[in-house]
């Protein structure tokens, strides 16, 4: 993404949000919204190109940002900035707190951040404020805690193995499933939204189980615990006849669900997690099926539903045919115990197997990784152990590959003639992680200059509340693995989930291929293909996009082994 993108869609984000605050008109703090994500959604640099030409950019915005890239602000926005200081708007973060609120309790009474407002009802100071009884006060105090263990969310993988167990603790439901972020298979997910079908006593099974560390609330239809992992799950009852509708409500996004609710006002329509109504009369609720194709419009499935163009692709039945888990025709990255892998070749290659696959590449590292102890001789030796194993597996290609370090100035571990024996290249960053952009930048385009390198191992090197992505200008990025056929690694192991998926709707805008890989260093990792998938279908990713759908001639001759 363009830094200036970037930084103007940042601008005019915290811009709806102070508008909001002060009491702006809804309607344009909308407009505010969705110009900013269409410009950090925009492939072309809006430092170069007319910003006017990103859909949603009136004259306004446009004037605004192109105050904006002269001289790194805009006059409305220093006005209101000058308004409303940084720890009031951090108040509206607070679940019972709406903006107007929170800047009544600024001007009021001088209350600037979170906790300047805990100290405030602590001392009593909000006692006879209009709107503020003695229930809105422990609300906010709760909303407050909240605040401050919900800082962080957590990787999907963490949240699909909670909500998996929740589900299958509960066999007392008929019908049961999560919906929110994790069903549209957000890389990182704030809290596990649960919907069941069955009897009133489900909320009490629920509460008893030895996950729940607390019960944050509780009633008939609706339970909230915080987990001994410290996650929040919701587990709401709903009425089977409206199983769809709720479905679809619950499972966002919010900016989705906004696009459909308009869409049915316009009709005279109300939309519900109840349903899909014309006046008392149900038009569709029971399946999400019925509810999309009583819009007129194609079902979107869950990982789309952003409002990033899925709502108009779908009324034209022009949705992406998306990649699926059952299209990944093998792994292209994994590792075994010859370096930081803990199973076997021999069990990692049975593992492969068992899945079905039609190729799989061994990708142990390479010499540069020094705690590895990587020499040519144990890589000849590994190659020399695989070519037998290949005889035991007719069905499947067994591919030798390398996981290679991409060096500070862009060079990889061996020399073209040993790098030519291999079946495949991965390449990634490993060490000096903070290099400049302009750095950063050459050190990618030399890698996928490199005519060995077939692939780009977990571009960004992020960790999800670890380690930072790295900082490049992935445009230039992108641009050189198109222009050399260089396919980007879709890491899903979901800790890394990196390239993330508003980089690989990008990178596709380059022409870039992808290859979705586990990463396994273990059999199980194996499993964690379906977070890379997640992120592909976020990104509107079809298995043409994806080199490891492809059957194995057409992967062969991409690998320049055809
Ligand atoms: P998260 O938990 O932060 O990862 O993200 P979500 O999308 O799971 O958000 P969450 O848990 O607050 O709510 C789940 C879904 O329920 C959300 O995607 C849309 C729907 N929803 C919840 N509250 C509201 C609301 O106040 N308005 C609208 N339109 N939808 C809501
Ligand atoms: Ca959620
Ligand atoms: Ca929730
Ligand atoms: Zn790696």
């Amino acid at each position: 993404m363009g830094r200036a993108n970037d930084a103007a869609a940042a601008a005019l984000e915290e811009y709806a949000d102070l508008f909001a605050m002060t009491g702006g008109d809804a309607f344009r703090v909308r407009s505010y919204q969705k110009a900013a994500k269409a410009i950090a959604g925009h492939p072309g640099d809006i430092s170069r190109v007319n910003v006017r030409e990103v859909p949603g950019v009136g004259e306004a915005i446009a004037k605004k940002v192109e105050e904006f890239l002269q001289r790194g602000s805009f006059r409305q926005l220093d006005a209101l900035r000058a308004e409303v200081p940084e720890g009031v708007r951090l108040l509206t973060r607070i679940a019972s707190l709406g903006p107007k609120k929170a800047v009544f309790l600024f001007r009021e009474l001088g209350i600037d951040s979170p906790e300047a407002l805990a100290e405030a009802i602590e001392q009593g100071r909000l006692a006879g404020l209009r709107g503020f009884g003695a229930k809105t006060e422990e609300n906010l105090l709760k909303g407050i805690q909240q605040l401050r263990r919900a800082g962080e969310r957590v990787h999907a993988g963490v949240a699909m193995e909670l909500a998996e167990r929740v589900i299958a603790s509960l066999p007392a439901a008929e019908q049961i499933a999560f919906a929110g972020s994790l069903r549209r298979m957000k890389e990182t997910v704030g809290d596990i939204d649960v919907l069941a079908v069955g009897p009133e006593s489900l909320m009490a099974d629920f509460k008893a189980q030895p996950y729940v560390a607390e019960v944050i609330a509780s009633g008939a239809l609706k339970t909230s615990v915080r987990t001994t992992q410290g996650l929040q799950v919701d587990l709401r009852l709903v009425p089977a006849e409206s199983w769809g509708a709720a479905m679809q409500y619950f499972t966002g996004s919010k900016e989705h669900n906004v696009r459909l609710r308009e869409m049915c006002v316009k009709r005279g329509w109300k939309l519900s997690e109840y349903g899909l109504f014309e006046g008392e009369t149900v038009i569709a609720a029971k399946s999400e099926e019925d509810i999309y194709a009583a819009l007129g419009m194609q079902w979107v499935p869950p990982p789309l539903r952003e409002d990033g163009g899925e709502v108009e692709a779908a009324l034209r039945g022009a949705l992406p045919e998306l990649v699926t888990l059952s299209d990944l025709k093998g792994d292209l990255h994994t590792h075994t115990d010859l370096t930081d892998g803990i199973a076997t070749l021999e069990e990692m290659v049975a593992a492969a197997a068992r899945r079905g696959y039609a190729y799989y590449a061994v990708t142990d590292h390479a010499p540069n990784l020094f705690m590895q102890r990587m020499t040519l001789e144990k890589m000849l030796e590994q190659r020399e152990r695989l070519r037998r194993l290949q005889d035991e597996h007719p069905g499947m290609r067994l591919l030798h590959g390398t996981e290679l370090n991409i060096a500070p100035d862009g060079t990889v571990d061996w020399p073209a003639e040993v790098l030519s024996g291999f079946d495949i290249c991965v390449a990634s960053v490993h060490s000096h992680f903070t290099q400049s952009r302009e750095e950063m930048t050459r050190r990618f385009v030399a890698a996928c200059e490199n005519p060995h390198v077939h692939v780009i191992g977990h571009p960004t090197t992020r960790k999800i509340g670890k380690r930072p992505p790295v900082d490049a200008d992935w445009e230039a990025v992108f641009a050189a693995a198109a222009r050399t056929g260089t396919a980007l690694e879709i890491d899903a192991y979901p800790d890394r989930a990196d390239l993330p998926s508003d980089l690989v709707r990008l990178a596709r805008h380059h022409g870039v291929r992808f290859s979705i890989d586990s990463d396994s260093h273990a059999v199980p990792h194996m499993d964690n293909l379906r977070f890379g998938v997640g992120i592909a279908q976020r990104a509107g990713l079809t298995g043409d996009d994806v080199i490891n759908t492809w059957p194995l001639d057409r992967l062969l001759s991409f690998l320049g082994r055809g």
